[in-house]
């Protein structure tokens, strides 16, 4: 019994999931789910999820998917006492919490704008059409953090940990950050502060960037 995460680790709203269960302490049995072999498109899985997307958690009869979904669950139903200020209780607070988690979700889908294309149709034009998007989502990221420490506020939430996947998948796929002081500073400042962030997210990222990174060059890109 226990916590299942059907995931992969190069995906970054997988590593959200890791990082956030990482983050309270709750344990979970990794179920590798290959993506290649069409493990996510058998009747087992889309029974669980439909999307035929990763992550999905399942929880004894509960199945949750959506990485946001997967990510609230846990905080709403396994969050000591003492971090649940990672998630709010108040409305207000929540509040500044769930729109970065919206945020993120359009982060996300302007990085795969440029990844999946690279990637499954080695079409590097359409890839880089999508990174003025990208830019675009990047600039509002740096005004979130001119303004505050943390991603909503001055204390670690779960925002952080979903953007922090998305950041570092970029910055480990090449994309330049320097264009984005406080967004590098904040990146450097999570890895240095999260004792899990290797197991949890730094090796996945890593295994994205090197698969970008290859094919990239094949195509003639930089
Ligand atoms: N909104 C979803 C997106 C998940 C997603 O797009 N996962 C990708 C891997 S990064 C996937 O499973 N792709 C396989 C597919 O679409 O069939 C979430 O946050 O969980």
């Amino acid at each position: 019994m226990g916590i299942d995460i059907y995931a992969i680790k190069p995906s970054p709203p997988c590593r959200a999931a890791f990082l956030v269960a990482k983050a309270i302490g709750l344990d979970y049995n990794l179920k590798i789910v290959s993506l290649e072999k069409g493990e996510n498109r058998t009747p087992e899985f889309l029974k669980m999820n439909p999307a035929h997307t990763v992550p999905v958690m399942t929880d004894g009869e509960l199945s949750v998917c959506d990485s946001k979904a997967i990510i609230t669950y846990m905080m709403n139903q396994y969050a000591p006492a003492n971090l649940q200020s990672m998630y709010p209780r108040d409305p207000a607070a929540r509040a500044l919490v769930d729109q970065r988690l919206y945020f993120d979700s359009q982060l996300f889908s302007t990085l795969r704008g440029i990844v999946f294309p690279l990637l499954y149709l080695k079409d590097l034009k359409q890839s880089q059409a999508n990174m003025p998007r990208l830019e675009e989502n990047m600039a509002l990221l740096e005004t979130f953090l001119t303004r505050s420490t943390y991603l909503a506020g001055e204390h670690l939430t779960i925002a952080d940990l979903a953007t922090l996947a998305n950041v570092s998948s970029m910055e480990a796929c090449g994309i330049d950050m320097s264009r984005w002081p406080h967004v590098q500073a904040w990146l450097a400042k999570l890895k240095a502060e999260l004792p899990y962030y290797e197991q949890a997210n730094g090796e996945g990222a890593q295994m994205l960037g090197a698969i970008y990174q290859r094919i990239l060059k094949d195509l003639g890109g930089k």
